[in-house]
């Protein structure tokens, strides 16, 4: 029995937005948080020991990470060379550069022959001895259309019918590898790639329109004993039998918003030929919370709003309140206490939303679908103002006369009662008298 600690989708390097800067060390809390969670990983895969550790793919945001990033992430994998634990990195999409072949930022480790460390950067069988015996991986990394096509093959096609064209191209060549498998053997299927039945994560956003999708018949195979796969940052088994397993980890740590509501982890397989037994680990990782409220109908919104921070835990963690209100009611906001109510937060964002006027009327009668002709219109408005009650009938006849184009007419305030109308305590009885239709 071999065992493997198989995690995926690190991303060290992304979502700084999200942290703060450590005085002490001038790095993001949210690097420190990533680093923090896969020496986790790290940890369980040496105190256990498992025999092999498999890396599904996306190690940073892209395929040039500065070289603090990329020293964090191998001061981690290097404790597993100490420990004398094979480990397979895969190439996933954001680890493929441009220029050259394959991912740059992963192939160093094959360069500088880190001892027992593999790079699956090509569709290739690996025939690894650990201290439980023979295992066989074939690395199938990220495909883009270059990897099996050519361009004139894919020129005028849609992006559905490269798609399918790769699939046929791909079918032989995994074929090749299978038939080249020791049947006795216990073998690992290790890809970063999109299947067709994947609850889509937040790779969804990451890799809109770039990607592949393979059919998971493709990796149903009695040949794999277990399936390591890498891309979608969503926990998941893909096969309702098990035989084999077909599993996302998922991501480590939360990237963004998306996965706020979704556990983190990494998976333990212990696998033999014919069978694999795997345990989703999960991580203790920073929480990200989203406070959502609609204050447009609260008497007192401010009171609403620390209503609602007040009933979310968000004790270190990476906070955002959306609030919606009227404009009429931003005066009613103190910024203040929102970001003090919000100190206890890791990180937070506030995003004010204004209410739709045209989605939503101050006057029923002036929503829409509701014609009317100018004057109903003053009329309606008249009938909710309390306060010009009083003149209502003098507004409406000066608004009558000047719609029929008679003539001219002026509304005039004295000097005095300009003065006197800014202040809100006027009372209307009091303009009324110094108002004078002309
Ligand atoms: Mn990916």
């Amino acid at each position: 029995m071999i065992k493997i600690l198989h995690l995926s989708d690190i991303h060290m390097g992304s979502g700084f937005s999200h942290g703060r800067i450590n005085p002490a060390t001038g790095l993001s809390t949210r690097l420190e948080d990533f680093v923090n969670t896969l020496a986790k990983c790290i940890d369980r895969a040496i105190n256990e020991p498992v025999d092999l550790v498999l890396f599904g793919g996306d190690a940073f945001p892209d395929a040039t990470p500065p070289p603090f990033v990329q020293e964090a992430f191998a001061s981690q994998f290097r404790r597993l060379v100490d420990a004398d634990i094979p480990t397979v990195l895969l190439v996933g999409n954001h680890d493929q550069h441009s220029q050259g072949q394959g991912g740059a930022s992963l192939c160093i480790y094959r360069t500088l022959g880190v001892p027992g460390f593999l790079v699956g950067d090509r569709i290739e069988t690996h025939h690894i001895q650990t201290r439980n015996g023979l295992v066989q991986v074939i690395t199938l990394p990220w495909l883009t259309r270059s990897a099996l096509l050519t361009r004139p093959e894919t020129e005028g096609l849609a992006l559905a019918e490269v798609n399918e064209l790769l699939t046929q191209r791909l079918d032989p060549v995994l074929e090749g590898e299978i038939r080249q498998l020791d049947p006795e053997v216990p073998t690992v299927l290790l890809a970063h790639l999109m299947a067709d039945r994947a609850n889509l994560g937040a790779e969804r956003f990451l890799a809109v329109g770039k990607g592949f999708t393979i059919p998971l018949s493709m990796l149903t195979r009695p040949c794999f004993d277990y399936v390591a796969l890498g891309h979608v940052h969503k926990h998941q088994n893909l096969n309702k039998s098990n035989n084999p397993p077909i599993i996302y980890p998922g991501s480590i740590e939360r990237v963004d918003f998306s996965e706020e509501k979704e556990e983190k982890g990494y998976v333990m397989v212990e696998l033999e030929r014919g069978q694999a037994n795997w345990e989703f680990c999960s991580l203790p990782v920073r929480p990200f919370r989203t406070i959502e409220v609609d204050v447009s109908e609260a008497d007192d919104p401010q009171k609403a709003i620390l209503k609602a921070i007040a009933k979310k835990e968000i004790q270190d963690a990476v906070v955002r309140l959306i609030y919606r209100l009227r404009s009429e009611q931003l005066d009613l906001i103190d910024n203040a206490a929102l970001h003090q109510a919000l100190n206890d937060a890791h990180n937070y964002t506030i995003r004010p939303e204004l209410v739709s006027q045209l989605a939503r009327p101050r006057l029923p009668e002036l929503g829409v679908g509701n014609t009317m002709d100018p004057m109903e219109a003053l009329k309606a408005y008249l009938g909710n103002r309390e306060d010009l009650k009083d003149i209502s009938a003098e507004i409406m006849e000066a608004a009558n006369r000047l719609l029929a184009g008679d003539d001219p007419v002026w509304l005039e305030l004295s000097d005095e009662s300009a003065s006197e109308a800014a202040e809100p305590q006027q009372t209307p009885s009091k303009q009324d008298s110094q108002l004078r239709l002309l």
